[in-house]
């Protein structure tokens, strides 16, 4: 059958008609930041309107923790959701369907093993993105845990107290880089700035992916996983891996590293294929 996909992230939200492992159309809008979850999801159904009466079931992807339906932010700067919002209750009441939420990391990590990097025996999906997500699939299952906050690497936390995620994520990059230059930026334009030689914008990215290097090192410590997938719009940037790799790099229990598959329709994916199976 064939599913509605919600994707609502830091940046972007990306609204799908979904069939297995194909998305059939596609249509994505920026996050307000300042708007209330109701209103993306308004927004979300004014752009699957074309496709009413196609599918028959709702599922969402979201940045943030979705317990029992009900959706939290853990980080507001990277998304503020007043907390116990009923998604999945709202989607449900919204779109006259059955509807499905979970974490988008979890739904990315879900995507890659079934569709993506493929079924390993435990497989780590970290999304470097306005924040920094992660998903497991231990011994080819989801792992949600209690509350659903399994996964989430970019809320550990270094001895000062600081969010990982607050020093290598898509916000940290704008923030460094004003601090940086005295302008605005985005993730986006300091990877311009490095690819054009700038050595502030070099310096930056490099940062970033010695943390992300010790995170993953974290994680092997933890898991011993046979594969960690990196993703999210700086963990998929040109080059960013191949950092994040000469900086992991320790003789044997490094942990190996590859590409996310799937790009930014991880998330459909995993959202649409998981309201599947967990029904
Ligand atoms: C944050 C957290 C995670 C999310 C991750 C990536 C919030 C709102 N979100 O760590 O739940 O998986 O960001 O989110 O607390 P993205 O929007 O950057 O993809």
């Amino acid at each position: 059958d064939t599913c509605l996909a919600i994707d609502i992230g830091g940046t972007k939200i990306l609204v799908a008609l979904v069939q297995g492992s194909t998305v059939l159309a596609r249509q994505v809008m920026s996050t307000e930041p300042s708007a209330d979850p109701q209103s993306w999801i308004e927004h979300a159904y004014s752009l699957s309107r074309p496709w009413a009466g196609q599918y028959q079931r709702v599922a969402a992807a979201v940045t943030g923790i979705v317990t029992a339906g009900k959706w939290t932010t853990l980080n507001p700067r990277t998304l503020a959701i007043k907390n116990d919002f009923p998604l999945q209750q709202a989607l449900h009441q919204r779109l006259q369907c059955p509807a499905l939420a979970l974490n988008d990391a979890q739904a990315a990590a879900w995507a890659e093993y079934r569709f993506g990097a493929g079924q390993h025996r435990d497989l780590v999906f970290i999304t470097v993105s306005t924040g920094v997500g992660g998903g497991m699939v231990l011994n080819g299952s989801l792992r949600q845990g209690q509350t659903g906050i399994a996964g989430h690497f970019g809320q550990w936390r270094d001895m000062a107290g600081t969010r990982f995620e607050d020093s290598v994520s898509g916000r940290w990059f704008a923030q460094a880089a004003a601090a940086a230059t005295g302008r605005e930026h985005d993730a986006r334009s300091v990877f311009t700035a490095a690819a054009a030689g700038a050595a502030w914008a070099e310096s930056l990215i490099d940062t970033s992916a010695r943390r992300v290097a010790m995170l993953c090192g974290n994680i092997q410590h933890a898991f011993d996983p046979d594969l960690i997938l990196l993703g999210g719009g700086i963990g998929l940037a040109p080059g960013f891996l191949d950092r994040v790799r000469a900086h992991a790099d320790a003789p044997r229990f490094a942990p190996s590293l590859a590409r996310a598959q799937l790009g930014d329709e991880a998330g459909v994916l995993g959202a649409a294929d998981w309201s599947s199976v967990d029904q």
